[in-house]
Formats: C-alpha cells, sequence, structure tokens
C-alpha cells in the first residue's frame, strides 16, 4: 500500500472524522460567527479567535503561538480574506504539530530488538487506563504479537477483574494476584511470565489513586525499579493517559506526572464526547512529549495511533 493511501486509509479515517465530530462542529459554528460580516482578517477576526482557540481548549500558551503566526501573515498581507482563515489556521497548526517529532506511524508498532518490549501505562483514576490497555492488547494481537497483560493496579479488586474483562475479550494472558498485594510483585511476576511464554509485548495497568499523591508516584517508581530486575532496561515505555474530555485539567495532570515520573509517550482519550478535541493541539505543543494514540470511543477498535496530519485534516474537514 502506498504511504499516502495507508495514512488516509478510508475506513480509519471515518472513524477519526467522526470521533472528531463534536470538537469540529463547535470549533466551525464559533469560527463562522467569529468571521460574519467580516471580509477581512482584522484585529477583531483574530480577538474572536483567540477566544475561540482558548475555549476549544488548545490552552492559552499555544493559542498565543498560533495567534502570532497569524498576525505576522496579516502584516504581511493586509487584505487576508476571512475566507482563507480556516485554510491558513489549518497550515499554521499542523506546521506548529510538525515541530515536536512525534514521528508519524499509522500501525500499532513495537521495536523489534526488544523483547518483550515493556509499557507501563499510567494516569489518574478514570481517565482509561484499563480501556486503553485493552485496545492496545487488541490491536497488538492483530498484528500477530504475543502480549501478556499484568494487573498491577491492585488497589481496587474491581480494577483487577476490569483488565480481567479486556483480557477475556481479547483472548490474551493476565498475571494478577489478590486486591492489595505490592503492585511491583504483580509486575514482577507478569515479566517472568511474559520471558518465559517468548511475549513480544508486556503492557502493565497501574493504579490512579492511593492514599495521596507521594504515595502513588513512591509505588510507580518501585515498580519500575523491581521490573528491571527482570528486563534490564524496562520500561521501554511510560505512556500517561489522559482524559480529553476534561480539557484544562488534562494539562494539569500531565504537568504533575511529568514531574514526578518519566513519561515517554501520551494518549489522550474520550476525544470522541467532547468538543474539547483542540486539547491535543495544546498537549502536544506545550509537552515535549509525543502523543501517540488517541481514543474515540469505548469499543476495542476505538484507538488510534495519532497522526497529526490526519488530526489536523480531520479536525478541519
Ligand atoms: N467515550 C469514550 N469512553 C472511554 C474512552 N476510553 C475510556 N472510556 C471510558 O472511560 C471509563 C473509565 O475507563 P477505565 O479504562 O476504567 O479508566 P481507568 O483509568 O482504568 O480508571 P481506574 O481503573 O479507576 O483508575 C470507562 O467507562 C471507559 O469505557 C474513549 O476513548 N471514549
Ligand atoms: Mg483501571
Amino acid at each position: 500500500m502506498s504511504f499516502f493511501k495507508k495514512i488516509f486509509s478510508k475506513e480509519k479515517k471515518e472513524t477519526l472524522d467522526k470521533g472528531l465530530e463534536k470538537s469540529k462542529t463547535s470549533f466551525f459554528d464559533k469560527l463562522s460567527k467569529a468571521v460574519a460580516g467580516k471580509n477581512k482578517v482584522d484585529d477583531d477576526v483574530l480577538d474572536n479567535l483567540e477566544e475561540i482557540l482558548v475555549s476549544s481548549d488548545v490552552g492559552v500558551n499555544t493559542t498565543l503561538k498560533i495567534i502570532d503566526r497569524i498576525e505576522d501573515r496579516v502584516s504581511k498581507d493586509k487584505y487576508l480574506g476571512t475566507d482563507e482563515l480556516n485554510k491558513i489556521l489549518r497550515e499554521e497548526i499542523a506546521g506548529l504539530l510538525s515541530e515536536i517529532d512525534s514521528g508519524n506511524a499509522t500501525e500499532f508498532e513495537i521495536p523489534q530488538n526488544k523483547k518483550p518490549y515493556v509499557i507501563m501505562v499510567v494516569g489518574v483514576n478514570g481517565v482509561g487506563k484499563t480501556t486503553t490497555i485493552g485496545k492496545l492488547a487488541y490491536q497488538f494481537k492483530k498484528a500477530g504479537k504475543k502480549v501478556v497483560l499484568g494487573a498491577a493496579d491492585t488497589f481496587r479488586a474491581a480494577a483487577i477483574d476490569q483488565l480481567q474483562i479486556w483480557a477475556d475479550r481479547t483472548n490474551v494472558p493476565i498475571v494478577k494476584q489478590s486486591m492489595g498485594s505490592d503492585p511491583a510483585s504483580v509486575a514482577f511476576d507478569t515479566l517472568k511470565s511474559a520471558a518465559n511464554q517468548d511475549a513480544d509485548v508486556v503492557i502493565i495497568d497501574t493504579a490512579g489513586r492511593l492514599h495521596n499523591k507521594i504515595n502513588l508516584m513512591n509505588e510507580l517508581t518501585k515498580v519500575k525499579r523491581v521490573m528491571k530486575k527482570v528486563v534490564p532496561d524496562a520500561p521501554h515505555e511510560v505512556l500517561l493517559v489522559l482524559d480529553g474530555s476534561t480539557g484544562q485539567n488534562a494539562f494539569e495532570q500531565a504537568k504533575q506526572f511529568t514531574a514526578a515520573t518519566e513519561v515517554t509517550s501520551l494518549a489522550v482519550t474520550k476525544l470522541d464526547g467532547t468538543a474539547k478535541g483542540g486539547v491535543v493541539i495544546g498537549i502536544s505543543d506545550q509537552f515535549q512529549i509525543p502523543v501517540k494514540y488517541i481514543g474515540v470511543g469505548e469499543g476495542m477498535e476505538d484507538l488510534q495511533v495519532f497522526n497529526k496530519f490526519e488530526f489536523v485534516d480531520s479536525f478541519f474537514k
């Protein structure tokens, strides 16, 4: 398949378009109101645009960056028409996202020389960690990989049950202990088991809530340390899951987690049920960590590898 065909695979594109429906509708409604009765981009239009971007949860810093760039273009072309604003915005946002190297993977891939490849999934409670793990297990398995899940969220009995449900649904083995057991010990067992089975990918679920934040961060550190006893360079990836529908809260969580523990990639979930899709643009720009996956629904197939070009394309369609 050609590169472009792969990028714009029809089916994938349709889910993304549909998933971002709410964000788009709200964004374009506001945008058309902002330029109503105007035929050129003037200060008024720019002020309105700033408001729209901020209210779409792009975030203040990223919004200012975008407005600066558009002002630049306006100063070069005083008669820049409002009919062109859409195109220009799209170009500037795509340009902004291209500045961080988030790669442009279109498939669910893992490095071949790391076996098992260990992904530790972190994030506060309710953001969609377990669901994202289930979706990832499904995709990796579909790609022919041998997957093992580790139920290291031992804080709640239901957390273990929920991961078990995804293990059954995707027909992937799970390693678990009883509620309240040591998460690091579960992670250790999972890696051992994965090594014995010659598995390709290990995905470790972790608790999103403990008695307090310090406890949680200490626990994550301990889980990491213990995993290294089995696989010295594990975890290969620390995936922070953020709920896109919480807008500015997601920024706040990203700030706190990245300050407390090393995060290598981001997954932004629940973009289907929200008008806050702009949060992906802001988060990509503000954190030097690539958004790797986006969640656009509760189903097994509702996870996509984040592709900035495709995303901007969907957002502005
Ligand atoms: N609409 C939608 N719902 C999602 C998405 N991802 C997760 N959810 C839902 O969000 C809720 C919480 O998801 P979980 O996967 O249990 O979240 P968690 O981070 O594991 O939560 P804890 O185990 O409590 O820490 C569930 O009802 C999921 O179905 C998504 O991309 N879109
Ligand atoms: Mg969970």
